[in-house]
């Protein structure tokens, strides 16, 4: 068995939500950190100056509403150390220490395809298996210095802006020499300017720069806006760049000059860089649309700098605005006009080494007391590179992407199973907000690893076919840009010999969201999933409790809940008066209304949810609680959950309860129930039978009633943790003999004495429905089974069986939930994603 379930390389915004994520999903999970602090980027690059370019209230996670509600930034555009906080004040509030090593660097991950594990090395000389890798070590993270001859001679200090001293440097007084113009460079001259006798910029290539018009958090705009922060994420989520932005809707070469200058000087003055590039459709796909915006700048740094000839240097030329990233400055320009700062030009007059004194170019000679490279980064494959990464049969990560990166989805790569990586090459990452972008990934990464552990699949791997598939895709659709018309790092051209290739994803953070949700939703399509496990063994996945879950149980130890089978049935029932109101209401359903359903042995109460007009078929729902407890009314809120997401009518049934009534009372009652609803009810439309716990049981019995009789027809069985078989001997009953985790051993055996007294009847298939002889000719059933809860392996040997009559099955394991979880709809969020799986499995069943 592996160490660990996942290992998460990097703690940076992309580590830090990968942790909580996994964990929250009840998987065991270790992130390594380089670094001597989380935050990744916001760690190292504490240079002077260091500020996001994109706004805080849209760096910012989404995944908690009370975090979002409850952190306040003070400006606009946050500063380097109030992000590095934020990620701090995350940890810190979701624990998430305990899971984060510091101070320690991945160096290797081998893939072993026998054990279907990674072994993972790091410079502590340590070694973990996990059976899933996540890389998340960043875009951005592999800086790159040139290498300048003679830089080892030089006698003064030299600093990349990513690896800055922590404790700062000080300029003052020294002739300082600063190499590169990016969003780093263009961030960084303005504070050494402030303080140094003399700073010389080498430039290579000039860049286009807007203003941010940062300014602080005006605290009545924040109270305003967080009262729509929910659906402000939302069109985060499906818009272009991962950032709401209002475009005009037109075209840029088709708008009047006088319109297009006022649109422009519109946003010139109110700050920031996507607000320009998304003013008209056609600014980043045509080069004359595009011309009218870069005009437009340059037009702005002739007016700035007051020395035409410093002007027309720092005009940029040679490549479309946007092409490369937009940067954004309220100060660049102007710092120009100070006396003590000097523009060198080396595209014309290149740099031809650095001496002990200073650095020489072709023409002249910089006397220099200190150097600052802000020389970018071997972007998007750098990090993956400088890791040792091993997949099948040994091959290097490196080795494969040789002519360039390659990756599904950019989320993971043919050859190396279990490994993905959050916003890889061929994602929009870096070309969108990346915080929007992270959380997808790592939502998307965490519900795939949820998928292949409860499906207990060994291994997950992209096919060659869909990775070749989409990296055209990307080509293609970065070739209908202008973005492929700049030497830059978005196609690695700031690396000497690295491969041309366009690493990330232009399609749009929408776009490119629904595509991975349609890949989930086909059940991982473009993917293999595989068992390698000899048939019969249960992956040994160590699998914690699902923290609501757990809240639960500990409420219940808390308030003293004593156990069911020490209780009279009805102090059972009554004590159930607390689980409902914990639980709470339901969503709304456009109609409910109670019917009265004659059976054979009496009336039988029921009630009918109507989520929408013309239902395309009914489900009929038998409740929980052991035959002995629990009725419609205590059932009410996940029985409307599930309505509203099968979108059909659900018809809830009260049938009679033991001791009162003792078997097979309240399997004729559900049978007669599910006849009536299918004559006089379900109009001829598919006809569903669901139900959790003992209303597994019932529906499961009903189905087999409904075969061995003449009907009704049955288009689906739904079977939520069910009660299949009377047997308590099964390791689910031992793992949970005697302890308290909703249901235990003893509690099961107390209901089956309620309910078949007689022990003799329990063996009767119609009790113990696992007993048929037959399964064959049964309606395609939908299993659910959670993980802490005694009746997990019958429900695993019911769905068995199933299968081998050849019964179509969807199974689904929920890892790290509990017995009873279904009906906790307001308390634990598993409820609703079981729910939206049923409903779509519903949907689909009755046609959808
Ligand atoms: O790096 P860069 P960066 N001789 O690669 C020059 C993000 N970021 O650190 O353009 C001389 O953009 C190089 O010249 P050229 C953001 O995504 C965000 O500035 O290759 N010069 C260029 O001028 C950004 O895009 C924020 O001709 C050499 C510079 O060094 C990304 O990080 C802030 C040279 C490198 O520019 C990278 O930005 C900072 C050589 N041998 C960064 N080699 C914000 O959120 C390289 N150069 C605001």
């Amino acid at each position: 068995m592996a160490d660990l379930d996942v290992v998460v390389v990097g703690a940076g915004f992309a580590g830090i939500y990968a942790v909580h994520a996994l964990r929250s999903a009840g998987l065991t999970v270790r992130a390594f950190e380089a670094g001597s602090g989380i935050g990744g980027t916001w760690f190292w690059n504490c240079y002077p100056g260091a500020r996001c370019d994109v706004e805080s209230k849209d760096y910012s996670y989404s995944f908690s509403p009370e975090l979002e509600q409850e952190w306040s930034w003070s400006e606009r555009y946050p500063a380097q150390p109030e992000v590095l906080r934020y990620l701090n004040h995350v940890a810190d509030r979701f624990g998430l220490w305990p899971d984060i090593q510091l101070d320690t660097r991945v160096i290797a991950a081998i893939w072993d395809g026998e054990t279907a594990e990674w072994t993972v090395r790091t410079d502590d000389r340590a070694e973990r298996t996990a059976r899933f890798c996540v890389m998340a070590a960043g875009c951005l993270s592999a800086y790159q210095v040139p290498a300048f001859r003679g830089l080892d001679s030089f006698r003064g200090p030299w600093y990349h802006t990513s690896r800055w001293p922590r404790e700062g440097v000080d300029f003052t007084g020294l002739r300082v020499g600063l190499v590169g113009t990016g969003s780093t460079g263009i961030q960084v001259a303005p504070e050494i300017a402030e303080v140094a006798e003399r700073l010389y910029v080498f430039q290579r290539t000039a860049n286009f720069a807007v203003p941010n018009r940062n300014a602080p958090v005006d605290p009545e705009f924040e109270r305003v806006f967080k009262t729509g922060y929910r659906e402000y994420r939302e069109q985060a989520r499906a818009s272009l760049l991962g950032v709401p932005v209002a475009g005009t809707g037109r075209s840029a070469r088709a708008e009047p000059p006088d319109e297009l200058q006022r649109t422009y000087i519109e946003r010139w003055q109110a700050g920031g860089g996507m607000p320009f590039l998304g003013a008209y459709t056609d600014v980043l796909i045509d080069r004359a649309a595009n011309d009218t915006v870069a005009e437009f700048i340059r037009e702005r740094i002739r007016e700035t700098v007051r020395d035409p000839a410093v002007a027309e240097l720092l005009c940029p030329t040679t490549y479309p605005v946007g092409a490369k990233r937009l940067c954004q400055s309220d100060d660049y320009f102007a710092m120009y006009n100070r006396p003590n700062v000097t523009l060198v030009d080396v595209r014309s007059d290149p740099i031809e080494e650095v001496t002990p004194d200073g650095l020489r170019t072709a023409d002249g000679f910089y006397a220099l007391d200190a150097i600052v490279f802000a020389t970018g980064f071997d972007a998007m494959t750098g990090a993956l590179a400088r890791i040792d990464i091993r997949g099948t049969d040994g091959l290097p990560l490196t080795e494969k992407w040789a002519a360039g990166p390659r990756a599904y989805l950019g989320v993971a790569t043919a050859g190396f199973p279990n490994m993905f990586m959050v916003t890889g090459p061929g994602s929009p990452s870096v070309l969108s907000n990346m915080v929007v972008s992270i959380e997808q990934h790592v939502e998307w990464i965490t519900d795939c690893i949820e998928h292949a552990v409860s499906h207990e699949y060994t291994c997950v791997e992209a096919t060659s076919e869909a990775e070749k598939a989409w990296g055209e895709h990307v080509i293609e659709v970065a070739y209908s840009t202008l973005f492929p018309m700049a030497d830059s790092w978005y196609v690695g051209a700031n690396i000497p010999g690295k491969p041309r290739v366009f690493a990330p994803y232009i399609g749009g953070v929408g776009t490119y969201r629904a595509r991975c949700d349609e890949v989930a939703l086909a059940g991982y399509e473009g993917f293999v999933l595989t068992v390698s496990l000899a048939e019969g063994r249960r992956l040994a996945v160590s699998v914690s409790v699902n923290p609501q879950a757990q809240e639960v149980l500990d409420g219940r130890a808390a308030a003293g809940v004593p156990p069911t089978w020490e209780q009279t049935p009805e102090e059972v029932r009554a004590g159930f008066a607390p689980v409902k109101a914990m639980i709470g209401p339901g969503p709304a359903v456009a109609s409910v209304r109670d019917i009265i359903i004659p059976g054979k042995a009496g009336e039988i109460p029921a009630r009918v949810y109507s989520p929408a007009p013309d239902s395309p078929g009914t489900v009929v729902y038998y409740h929980g609680g052991g035959w002995v407890l629990g009725s419609v009314d205590d059932w009410d809120a996940c029985v409307r959950t599930l309505a509203v997401a099968a979108g059909c009518d659900v018809v809830s049934i009260d049938y009679r309860l033991a001791p009162e009534h003792v078997f097979p009372a309240a399997t004729d009652d559900a049978y007669d129930a599910l006849v009536w609803v299918a004559s006089s009810l379900a109009g001829g439309r598919p006809l569903v039978v669901a139900g959790d716990s003992a209303g597994g049981n019932l529906a499961a019995v009903s189905a087999l009633r409904a075969r061995d009789s003449s009907g009704p027809a049955l288009a689906l069985q739904v079977l939520i943790y069910p009660v299949t078989d009377h047997d308590l001997d099964r390791e689910s009953y031992r793992q949970y003999d005697g302890r308290e985790f909703i249901l235990n051993k003893a509690d099961m055996a107390w209901f089956w004495d309620h309910y078949t007294p007689d022990p003799a009847a329990r063996s009767n298939p119609y009790a113990s429905p696992l007993r048929a002889s037959d399964m064959s000719g049964l309606p395609p059933a939908f299993v659910l089974t959670a993980e802490h809860d005694p009746l997990r392996d019958e429900g695993y040997a019911f769905a068995d069986r199933l299968r081998a009559a050849r019964v179509p099955v969807e199974h689904r394991h929920y890892g790290s939930q509990i017995h009873g979880f279904f009906t906790m709809v307001n308390v634990i969020d598993d409820a609703d994603k079981a729910a939206a799986e049923l409903g779509a499995a519903i949907r689909a069943a009755m046609g959808g």
